[in-house]
């Protein structure tokens, strides 16, 4: 079957997807934004639509203090005896955590701690008489073995008290690859298959697999591993690992995993991060042949509109380690969402930021801010400390880039009254020096008009700044997320209305 790529875009790492009848449920990495852990509902693999999250409470995940680049890393969602179970890992926060929920669509439970498993990725499996099997990488995060990766591991586990019910052992780790992870396990027609990611997530990331007759091993690689890698390809989407294995509507086989979509000269920059996507395999010899991941044909634009007429937040909106509800609210003014600053600005661990994923390559965001109480406006974020911001306030317009040290503003005074600003991603291509990054990246405010949103408006957007995508990407930060864009206030009260996303690849 054709199988659209990216099928999650944007921003979706590691997911994990599993099979209930003929729906699809698919759960991916969050990191440190909240609601977390999104999950997807398909009912062909072709076309997912959000459902809702693991995490909407607090304490269910550490969040409030984690560092960049821990939270929620790559989950596993099964279903078993009439329940959802999903194992994850809060990566500086709780450790690893079994959550489990009635519905998909929840509400999921708080999270019990998992005992006597040091690592991350955990993977669900049960064999014919219930016992359960959670394999792991044994990467250790933290104490004094910190950095040590111990290959992958597994315990049989009681789910109900998180208890490992022995002493891990070590399994199969990959053909001698760097940080062999994400382990899932599958028993098909009497054979278990082990299958991992290899290589480290960015350009040398690997899909391995190896079999055996029992879910303890030993286990048998497959000769032909790894079965799946773009490293040193010229494939259009890289970075392709952390693959979790699903039949297809069709009765065939598809790998779900996360890949990039490395733009500029020498193909270095990912705007979007790891996104979610998909390829096809057939079974020869009892191993899976797997496809290349191919990347579809860009679709038409993409128009989304948010008015925030709501009684909450659609399900494509995220905050940082704070729930956005905290500090924000779209009944104080109706028509509007209404941001309170405590004066955490975007270089901050928990700013007053609510954002959306960049999911396309060409986008533009624009919203209308009433900036008479505060100052506020629209940040492109992958971290604290890879920002580029167009905010409003005390008369002032001002464009910003944060790139980790380096700090620059531009400025103009601004007339008084809502003013829109806008933010457009611009993918470059060519030869010489201005196509080495991925994009570039226009930061404006739109004198405001009587249209129902500054996209279409005549009056044009006044560019304060055309900045260098590369220093907002995947690869840059190296904080394993990707573009985040939404609206923050930094002083005072802002309120935002009018909403838009056009995005197109
Ligand atoms: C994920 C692991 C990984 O748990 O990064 O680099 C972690 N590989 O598989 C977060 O995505």
């Amino acid at each position: 079957m054709t199988l659209p790529n990216p099928a999650v875009p944007g921003f979706h790492p590691d997911p994990s997807v599993t099979r209930v009848g003929d729906d699809y449920y698919l759960a991916c990495s969050s990191f440190e934004y909240l609601p977390g852990l999104p999950l997807f509902h398909s009912r062909d693999l072709v076309r997912w639509e959000p459902i809702g999250h693991v995490v909407t409470r607090p304490g269910q995940l550490a969040l409030e203090k984690v560092p960049t680049l821990g939270g929620a890393w790559a989950p596993t969602v099964r279903f078993h005896d009439g329940r959802f179970w999903l194992v994850v890992t809060d990566a500086m926060g709780r450790g690893s955590l079994i959550f489990t929920a009635e519905r998909a669509e929840g509400p999921w439970s708080d999270g019990v701690v998992m005992q006597g498993v040091s690592g991350i990725d955990p993977d669900l499996a049960w064999d014919s008489d219930g016992t359960c099997f959670v394999t792991y990488s044994g990467l250790q995060l933290d104490g004094d073995r910190a950095g040590e990766h111990l290959g992958v591991q597994q315990v049989r586990m009681d789910l109900e008290t998180g208890r490992a019910l022995e002493e891990p052992r070590s399994l199969w780790s990959g053909t001698g690859l760097m940080f062999p992870e994400a382990p899932h396990l599958y028993e098909i027609d009497g054979v278990w298959y082990l299958l991992i990611a290899e290589g480290g997530t960015e350009r040398g990331h690997s899909v391995s697999i190896a079999r055996a007759a029992r879910p303890d091993g030993p286990f048998e690689g497959c000769p032909a591993n790894p079965v799946l890698s773009a490293r040193s390809t010229d494939r259009p989407v890289q970075n392709t690992g952390h693959a979790d294995l699903v039949r297809t509507p069709d009765g065939g086989w598809a790998l779900i995993l996360p890949g990039m979509r490395p733009r500029g000269l020498t193909r270095a920059f990912s705007p979007m991060g790891r996104e979610t996507f998909s390829t096809a395999l057939e079974w020869v010899d009892g191993w899976p042949v797997v496809e290349p991941v191919r990347l579809t044909p860009p679709t038409g634009p993409v128009v989304r509109h948010d008015d925030f007429t709501g009684a909450e937040l659609g399900l494509e909106w995220l905050s940082i380690r704070t729930p956005a509800a905290d500090w924000s609210s779209l009944t104080e003014r109706p028509g509007h969402l209404v941001v309170h600053a405590d004066g955490s600005t975007m270089d901050d661990p928990r700013p007053r930021f609510v954002g959306r994923r960049q999911q396309h390559e060409s986008a533009v965001f624009s919203v209308r801010v009433d900036s008479a109480g505060g100052v506020g406006g629209l940040s492109l974020r992958i971290d604290e400390r890879h920002h580029y911001d167009i905010e409003v306030g005390a008369g002032i317009a001002r464009a910003r880039a944060r790139v980790g040290g380096l700090c620059q503003t531009w400025e103009q005074p601004l007339p008084p009254g809502p003013v829109t600003v806008r933010i457009e991603t611009e993918p470059v291509g060519g030869m010489g020096l201005d196509a080495l990054g991925p994009d570039l990246v226009r930061l404006s405010v739109v004198p405001d008009t009587d249209s129902d949103t500054a996209i279409d408006s005549g009056g044009g957007p006044v560019e304060l700044a055309v900045l260098d995508g590369r220093y907002v990407c995947a690869e840059t930060a190296a904080s394993f997320t990707g573009r985040v864009v939404g609206m923050y206030a930094a002083e005072g009260t802002v309120a935002f209305d009018r909403f838009s996303y056009r995005g197109e690849d």
